[in-house]
Formats: structure tokens, C-alpha cells, sequence
């Protein structure tokens, strides 16, 4: 039975979060989740009339949300491409020889539909969640040119090693330049990237569970001067969005879009070299994980090692926490990976692998 009050558990409960999802979305379409949450008549109704589940023994999570899909144009950015992005900036040289490069952010307001119908009021670096994933190789030198074209005051705290004033801290830098970067302001944070491995950058104002799951982050990649194999690479942060406001999430995503690597199964080569950067930058809750189906992989926490410290299927990650995911696909066809924290895989985070000879 429902709970009275709607909630994410509430829907989970009538396995039906996802084709819920998209029955609210029908039923109150262009409004807010949290607007959509609150028609709790519709819901229950559906609910109880057997409108959201497949086949009454739980919800098809394959399913998704069937043939409805967010508009990826408006919003911006499409987590498929998402996917192999990497932006390793502007490049020259600096006296002596090293590799300088740069990028511009801006921090923007922005509706982002993070499910079909439903929008969200997000913050973000350069009009996308999550941010571009800046790559360089070890002691090149970086330099990121943050514009804060946001309402709020913003900036960005990269992890890795840097003076205090390029740190994003609120409060550190100030009559220096730094410190939180108000409205319009401009700053320029430059440091050496190292050390090598996956690593994250976000937004460090207060309250900052806010500016977190407002959509304020991305992953940094630096790579070893050695570079490692070959292989198809790609970058999964792992988020999610407080639609209602209520400090927990509603739907959980890999890059954002729940299920969208349901509807488009990231494609990969039989017997090739897969490598994944995974990053945990989902907010409110303790922990997140990675689970891959019919398959293990070579684990590198947080990516400062070239060996391995894990053969597994399935890694946890809290806030924050990152590391290097390594693996080739045995077989051909279709296989899984999701959040081995069910409620998750339930409301989004989940997708598939389709492996080509
Ligand atoms: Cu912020």
C-alpha cells in the first residue's frame, strides 16, 4: 500500500518508480516533479489499478520511461556523448617546454528536463551536468578561467594539489581574488595537475549539499606521464536530483539522465580494452556503487596507482570518492551495469552495455 504522504520509498514500495515516473509525467506534464509528486490522487490511483507495473511482480526496470525521452538538444548536452568527452582545453607551450592549457567556465542558471516532463532549476558549469571532464597528463600546467554568470555566488574546488588561494574556498583568498567568486565576478584558477588518476572538481559555497546537488561538479582526469593502454575510454559520474526539495533524491543517473543507457546501451567492441572513469558525486546519500553484469574488471581506486587493487563486479564509492574501472567484454550482446543499492537502479541508475563483435 501507499504511504499516505508519496514518497521515492512510497513508490519504490508499489514497485512502480519508474513507469510512475513516466504515468505522472502523462498526467501532469511540464511541471516540476515535486509538483507532479504532490497529485498523490493520481498516483495511488494508478497505483492501485495496475497502470504501473508489467506484470504485478515489481516494475520493469528495463523498461525506463518506453518511448518518452528528455529533449538532450535543450538541454544542452546528451550523457552518449557525455560519455567520451574529454576536453583537454587549449594548448601551447610554456618557456621551458611545458604544456599550458586552458579553459573558460562559465557558471550558469539553467532548467535541465533530468527526466521526461520534468525539469529541474539546476546550476551549472558551462550549461551542463555534469561539467566538461577537463583532462591533462601529469605536470602539465592548467589554467581554468571561471566566469560566474550564476544568481548565486559560486566556485570551483578542484581536488588535487594547490595553493590555498586556488583551493574555491569561501572565505580563503578573498582580498586576493579568490574566495567565492560573486556574480559576474571572474577568477582564474591555475595549478599543476598531478597527481595522476580520476579526480573531481565542484563547487565548495555554502550550504554546500545545495550547490552540490545543484549540479555543480565534474571529473578531472590526469593522466600518467606514461600513459596507460590503449582502450575505449570513457567518464560516468554518478549523480542524482532532489526533485521535490526534500533532501532526497528522486532519481538517480549515470550523467544525469536516469535510464538513458537504457534507451541508448553504450556500445563497445568484444575483447577490447574498456576503461571507465567512475566518479560518486551524488549528494544526500552515504554511498553509491558500480555493479557490471557477467563480467569483473580490474579496479583502481581513485586512479593514483598503474596496478590494481581489486578483481571484482561490484565497487562502492562514497561522495567524492573515484577510481578507474578496467575490463573487455568475453562475450557479445547485451549486459547490464547499475547501482548494486536496488532503490537506485530502480529510479535510474542502470543502463547497457551492447558488445559488438
Ligand atoms: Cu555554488
Amino acid at each position: 500500500m501507499l504511504s499516505k504522504k508519496l514518497t521515492r520509498r512510497g513508490l519504490i514500495a508499489t514497485g512502480a518508480a519508474a513507469p510512475a515516473l513516466a504515468a505522472l509525467h502523462e498526467a501532469v506534464p511540464h511541471q516540476g516533479l515535486h509538483r507532479a509528486f504532490g497529485s498523490e490522487q493520481h498516483a495511488a490511483a494508478n497505483a492501485q489499478s495496475g497502470h504501473f507495473g508489467h506484470s504485478g511482480s515489481g516494475m520493469a526496470i528495463h523498461d525506463g520511461f518506453g518511448e518518452a525521452s528528455v529533449d538532450h538538444a535543450a538541454n544542452g548536452f546528451n550523457p552518449s556523448d557525455v560519455l567520451r568527452d574529454f576536453d583537454y582545453g587549449r594548448t601551447s607551450k610554456l618557456p621551458g617546454g611545458r604544456t599550458l592549457r586552458e579553459w573558460t567556465v562559465v557558471a550558469q542558471d539553467k532548467e535541465i528536463e533530468v527526466a521526461p516532463g520534468i525539469t529541474y532549476p539546476a546550476w551549472t558549469y558551462n550549461g551542463r551536468i555534469p561539467g566538461p571532464t577537463f583532462r591533462a597528463t601529469e605536470g602539465d600546467r592548467m589554467r581554468i578561467r571561471f566566469t560566474n554568470g550564476s544568481e548565486h555566488a559560486h566556485t570551483m574546488h578542484f581536488h588535487g594539489f594547490h595553493p590555498d588561494l586556488m583551493d574555491g574556498m569561501p572565505g580563503i583568498g578573498e582580498g586576493r581574488g579568490g574566495g567565492a567568486i560573486e556574480t559576474g565576478e571572474t577568477f582564474v584558477y591555475e595549478f599543476d595537475a598531478e597527481p595522476f588518476g580520476v579526480h573531481l572538481y565542484h563547487c565548495h559555497t555554502m550550504p554546500l549539499a545545495e550547490h552540490l546537488a545543484k549540479g555543480l561538479y565534474g571529473a578531472m582526469i590526469i593522466d600518467p606521464k606514461e600513459p596507460r593502454a590503449e582502450a575505449d575510454e570513457m567518464v560516468m559520474v554518478m549523480n542524482g536530483f532532489d526533485t521535490n526539495f526534500d533532501g532526497e533524491n528522486e532519481i538517480y543517473a549515470v550523467n544525469s539522465i536516469p535510464f538513458h543507457y537504457v534507451e541508448e546501451p553504450i556500445r563497445v567492441k568484444r575483447g577490447e580494452l574498456t576503461r571507465i572513469y567512475l566518479v560518486n558525486l551524488l549528494e544526500f546519500d552515504q554511498i553509491n556503487s558500480f555493479h557490471v553484469h557477467a563480467n569483473f574488471f580490474d579496479y583502481y581506486p581513485t586512479g593514483t596507482r598503474l596496478e590494481p587493487a581489486d578483481f571484482t563486479d561490484t565497487v562502492i564509492q562514497g561522495q567524492g570518492q573515484r577510481g578507474i574501472v578496467e575490463l573487455r567484454f568475453p562475450f557479445a550482446g547485451r549486459f547490464m551495469f547499475h547501482a548494486h543499492k536496488t532503490e537506485f537502479a530502480e529510479l535510474g541508475w542502470i543502463g547497457f552495455f551492447e558488445v559488438e563483435e
